[in-house]
């Protein structure tokens, strides 16, 4: 039996934790199991990564030294955590994945695209996600919300112009498969983004019975 693998995608305060927590208990109150986890992260090993990517320091972090980091982390989550989710049918909705590499060490710090596929691929083999929502809204916005929540992380510390470049970098992939990516408004009030996801629940129960 093979699960459904879905990723929430997007810049800083878009609210893909709120809507995973939303999208996660329609499924649930539909008898469908669901395993809410997220990037960088996901197990203690990972979260410990996570705590090294997030934190600011003195140190300047080398941006190989970051995408061989989160590289890492996915490794293990992967193995711990989603495939075997995966294997025995669940849904797993994951707060971030490789998107998020493409975007934020790709378009933000401008590492080469070619060889984060490349560790894609290492890491990943042909597992890619089956569906991924793009939580899409103006920099200035999120970064607001995200700044409302008080002290800002390392990747919250960058600029507007690094925050546009992420932004750019998730609207291109998005344009660019549209069979597996789904853009949100998310600059929306919460109540019109989740009508958005509801209009999605029937095609994403459709997939995940099979
Ligand atoms: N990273 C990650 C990489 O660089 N490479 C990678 O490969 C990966 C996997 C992770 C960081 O790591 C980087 C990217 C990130 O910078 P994170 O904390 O997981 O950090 O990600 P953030 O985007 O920083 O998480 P946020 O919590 O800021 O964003 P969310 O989850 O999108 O937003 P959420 O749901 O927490 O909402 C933020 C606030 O906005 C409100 C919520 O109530 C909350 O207060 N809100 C709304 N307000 C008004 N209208 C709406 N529609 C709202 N939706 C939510």
């Amino acid at each position: 039996m093979t699960g459904l693998f879905i990723t929430l995608e997007g810049p800083e305060g878009a609210g893909k934790s709120t809507n995973r927590e939303y999208l996660a208990e329609r499924l649930r109150a539909a008898g469908i199991e669901v395993l809410l986890t997220r990037e960088p992260g996901g197990t203690p090993l990972a979260e410990r990564i996570r705590e090294v990517l997030l934190t600011p320091a003195d140190e300047v972090m080398h941006p190989d030294a970051e995408l061989l980091l989160v590289f890492a982390a996915r490794a293990q989550h992967l193995a711990e955590v989603i495939r075997p989710a995966l294997a025995r049918g669940a849904v797993v909705l994951c707060d971030r994945f490789t998107d998020s590499t493409y975007a934020y060490q790709g378009g933000g710090r401008g590492l080469s695209l070619e060889r984060i596929a490349t560790l894609e691929t290492f890491v990943q083999g042909d597992l890619r996600p089956d569906l991924t929502l793009i939580f899409d809204l103006p920099v200035e916005i999120g970064l607001a919300r995200a700044s409302a929540r008080g002290r800002l992380d390392r990747f919250e510390l960058e600029g507007r112009a690094f925050f546009e470049n992420v932004r750019n970098a998730f609207l291109k992939r998005a344009e660019a498969d549209p069979s597996r990516y789904v853009r949100i408004d998310a600059g929306q009030p919460l109540a019109k983004v989740q009508q958005s996801l509801d209009t999605l629940l029937p095609n994403l129960l459709e997939l995940a019975r099979g």
